[in-house]
């Protein structure tokens, strides 16, 4: 049943939002006429929206807001992320899932809720995952690298993000060190990146991406230092369509670094980030630092200069702008 709603959808992704005859519907999944009027029938079940034309066939004219498999695959333009999909609508951890599923699985699968309820920050901290308008999500890679290369997954993936919401949100992200975007100073998304290694070489990393998407309102302890992209547009945004552009980006900076390096994923995130060249404050599990952002290295770490004109390599920090 499933493959059939598969192999549908593929179709009508492939139309591009063009007609696609019933005729054409029923050779690609092998059946009756009349048995893919009750395929389409179950579709509109699901909240797709689909126009029937005599003589032209189907089309898609709106998709439900879900981040289900079949959402997903509509209009995914990448090779290999995120085409396997694991969705589970209520889960703990989609980073907790990830790791469970890594060895085994294969490089680029995703796994993606609409709720979590026990999500995580860095650390121990909580990470606030509301039903259906958020992005949930733990992506698993597997570069051939040593460990030490892990930091740097957290700046591709900052940098992928930020531009997927620029293009399919048109809202002006920005990064701020190391791990955080932020839209109009307030954080909209997270990012966590974690590994599992040998001494010299990386198995999986599984990079967890959680965004606020169509959010209207935030419990008071976050309400200072949150936001969702809904809030700051003033009105919702699909968040299959960002997943897809989060996977495209992914696809196309993680392949040009895996070729040229980092160079280019490092001018862009400079560009984009809001601290540099700013005074900040980092406040290190060793202390305090205060001084400017100079930029980062090849490696993610940040260049802090204070005002003695000492420069510190800060690897892991919260920033106070
Ligand atoms: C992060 O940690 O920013 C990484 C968050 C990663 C979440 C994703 S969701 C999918 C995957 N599965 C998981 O279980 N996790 C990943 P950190 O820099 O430590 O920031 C955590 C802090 O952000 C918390 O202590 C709160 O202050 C704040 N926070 C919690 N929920 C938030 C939300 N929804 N939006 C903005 N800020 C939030």
């Amino acid at each position: 049943q499933s493959s059939v709603k598969h192999k549908l959808l593929e179709a009508f992704s492939k139309a591009d939002g063009d007609f696609v005859s019933g005729q054409a519907l029923a050779d690609i999944i092998g059946c009756s006429r009349t048995a893919v009027w009750k395929h389409i029938e179950s579709l509109r079940q699901e909240g797709f929206e689909l126009e029937a034309v005599r003589k032209k066939g189907y089309r898609i004219t709106s998709k439900p807001d879900k981040v289900s498999e079949n959402e997903l695959l509509i209009g995914l333009e990448t090779v290999r992320l995120g085409k396997k999909v694991v969705f589970i609508e209520s889960v703990e951890s989609t980073q907790k899932e990830a790791h469970k599923l890594a060895e085994e699985a294969e490089e680029g699968t995703l796994v993606i809720a609409e709720e979590q309820t026990a999500g995580r920050g860095r650390m121990t901290r909580e990470w606030h995952s509301p039903k259906y308008t958020g992005i949930w999500m733990s992506l698993i890679l597997k570069p051939n690298l040593p460990p030490y290369k892990a930091p740097q997954f957290t700046l591709i993936t900052a940098v992928a993000v930020t531009e997927a919401i620029r293009d399919a949100a048109g809202v002006m992200a920005e990064i701020k060190w190391p791990n955080d975007i932020l839209l109009n100073g307030k954080k909209i998304t997270g990012i966590l990146t974690e590994l599992q290694a040998d001494s010299d070489q990386i198995r999986s990393i599984i990079i967890g991406i959680g965004m606020n998407v169509n959010q209207r309102q935030f419990p008071e302890e976050l309400s200072n230092i949150a936001t969702s992209i809904s809030i700051e547009k003033g009105e919702t945004v699909p968040r299959a369509k960002l997943v897809q552009a989060i996977m495209k980006n992914l696809e196309l900076y993680y392949d040009e670094y895996m070729t040229n390096g980092f160079g280019l994923i490092k001018d862009k995130w400079e560009s984009y980030a809001i601290s540099i060249g700013r005074h900040i404050i980092a406040r290190t599990v060793t202390g305090t630092i205060r001084g400017k952002a100079l930029g980062i290295t090849d490696e993610g770490v940040l260049k802090l200069q204070d005002e003695n004109g000492m420069i510190h390599d800060i690897y892991s920090a919260d920033i106070e702008i």
